[in-house]
């Protein structure tokens, strides 16, 4: 059993869509502030969503209502999702923006890591070829270095089962695993290592978006979120694998990646455990019997075992619109399914032509699916616009196809749930890439001479618009200043030679020398697009 000897961390933003609200609205910062979904009752306001730790404090829960949450806490500061432009429904761009900031800082931060998307506010990073490059590099010198800066790492915390003990001290927990275990191995050292990478990494994040952000450090993923966990916000939680049973002894089964559900309530159930640690109790023998499909996975899991790797991933591999209708707001008219999918199909197309703009690529498949209150189905269809209307009518009648037997006239059977979600995204095609970046740079350069308009008079007309030029790709930029210092060079030649008793007829020279700046730029362009 091995596959203990990487370095997995988990970011995970605290309290996230709250401290979006805060970072909106700074007067909020420091209150106890609860995000509400919108509803499309009578209130517009439905459940909350996310609280900030000054709320979660003081008693106030997710999913609580208005009226609960004021119950609990009276100065709660509340902060509503808004609708979508095209539905009664909420919409989150705004965290999704907040999110992509997050995520920029990620993907840029180390260079040549693995950093997977797994959620809207939480990261897995694997760390490993940093930390064991910084390890084999100078292990003896980075020992040294490090002593004087381990009171600089003032928010980490070690998992060893006493650190949620009423009388934990952090930094003296913190001081004797240095002591008596990372300076002697390499296992534990690695830990402290990457706790001194992910701690620039949490500072970084704060500095270019000012959220802030817990993490978990451990050999995997599983338990880099069990870490996680354990101190939060602000904090970041090592859990070094040779620990990893006196946390996992008392985690709720249901805590565990992937067993929060159906399975590890399944789980609970026929074997009548709680924790992992008991899990860890039972026979291999038992678990075949019990969960033949999954018992491998379980006996490794509840032992701190877990090989799955950290994918390559930033961007998420579908994008859905859905809507619930819950009791008696189920959909029973034709008519009502059709004004819904209308607005759903409009929100999926505002979604989709941003993720092309931002991501440059296209949505292929297009998947409806719908829920009545006894089954679920879905239709996968082949997606060639964004046109809502043409989305919408395709889905449309897939929907009446799909059910062609029970609807009557205008009345349908209850539909409780309605997604679109397109997926099996591709890459723009090699000519609509340069079209894309034709318009792009056609666009650009129009709002460049607008802008420069009443200026104009006092430009040297030999200047290049730098604005521009900053904006165009690196190797046009790179050719387009070049041809320019071949051009000043030539200007300057010139005029040494216009000096010169015996220089050649300067005007035949100067049109030669001093081809139009458009056209230079123009003709770098063509031959980039033509390159790609
Ligand atoms: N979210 C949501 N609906 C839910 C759960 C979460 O819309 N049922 C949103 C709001 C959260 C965000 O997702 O801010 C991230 O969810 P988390 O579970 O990570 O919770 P928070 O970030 O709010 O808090 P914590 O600090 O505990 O991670």
């Amino acid at each position: 059993m091995t596959c203990n000897d990487k370095v997995i961390c988990l970011i995970d933003m605290d309290c996230f869509f709250a401290q979006v609200e805060q970072r909106e609205k700074p007067e909020l910062l420091g209150l106890p502030v609860a995000v509400f979904q919108a509803s499309a009752s009578r209130s517009g306001v439905g459940g909350i969503i996310a609280l900030s730790y000054e709320a979660k404090n003081l008693g106030v829960r997710r999913g609580m209502n208005q009226q609960e949450a004021f119950a609990v806490c009276k100065d709660l500061k509340p902060c509503v999702v808004p609708f979508a432009e095209h539905l009664r429904k909420p919409d989150i761009q705004k965290y999704r923006n907040a999110s992509k900031e997050v995520f920029d800082v990620l993907q840029n931060f180390f260079k040549g890591v693995v950093v997977e998307k797994a959620s809207i506010d939480e990261a897995f990073i694997d760390l490993t070829p940093l930390v064991d490059k910084k390890l084999h590099e100078d292990r003896t010198g980075y020992l040294e270095r490090f002593e004087p800066r381990l009171g600089a790492l003032d928010s980490t915390h070690l998992a060893d089962g006493t650190d949620l003990d009423e009388n934990y001290d952090r930094a003296v927990l913190m001081k004797k695993w240095y002591h008596e275990y990372c300076k002697m191995d390499n296992d534990h050292l690695r830990m402290l290592i990457a706790s001194e990478m992910v701690d620039a990494l949490r500072k970084a994040i704060l500095d270019k978006t000012k959220f802030q952000c817990s993490a978990g450090i451990s050999t995997n993923k599983m338990l880099a979120k069990l870490a996680c966990a354990r101190h939060k916000p602000r904090q970041q939680t090592i859990l070094p694998h040779a620990f990893c049973m006196k946390i996992l002894d008392d985690t709720p089964i249901g805590d565990v990646r992937y067993l929060g559900g159906l399975t590890g309530a399944n789980i609970r159930e026929v074997l009548n455990i709680q924790t992992m640690g008991e899990l860890a109790a039972v026979p291999f023998a038992t678990l075949e019997e019990v969960c033949p499909d999954k018992a491998n996975w379980l006996y490794r899991t509840s032992r701190g075992f877990s090989d799955e790797p950290v994918k390559l991933r930033h961007l998420v591999s579908s994008i859905a619109t859905s809507k619930q209708f819950a009791g008696r707001s189920a959909l029973v008219s034709v008519a009502k399914v059709r004004e819904w999918l209308s607005g759903l199909a409009k929100e999926l197309c505002k979604r989709l032509n941003e993720d092309r703009t931002t991501n440059r690529r296209t949505a292929t498949k297009i998947v409806l699916s719908f829920s009545q209150p006894d089954r679920h189905s879905s239709k996968t269809l082949p997606l060639n616009t964004y046109d809502p209307t043409n989305i919408f009518e395709t889905t449309m009648a897939a929907f009446e196809s799909a059910l062609r037997s029970e609807i009557r006239g205008d009345s349908c059977p209850s539909i409780t749930c309605l997604t679109l979600s397109a997926s099996h995204f591709a890459l723009p095609s090699l000519h609509e890439q340069q079209k894309t970046m034709s318009e792009w740079v056609e666009k650009r350069r129009l709002e460049r001479q607008e802008r420069m308009m009443p200026t104009t008079s006092n430009r040297n007309p030999d200047d290049l618009d730098w604005e521009f030029l900053q904006e165009l790709p690196e190797d046009i930029r790179a050719e387009v200043l070049h041809e320019r210092n071949l051009e000043k060079a030539k200007k300057l030649k010139m005029k040494a030679n216009v000096e010169e008793p015996k220089a050649k007829a300067p005007e035949k020279r100067k049109r030669k020398a001093e081809p139009p700046k458009k056209e230079v730029i123009s003709k770098k362009l063509d031959t980039f697009f033509k390159k790609r």
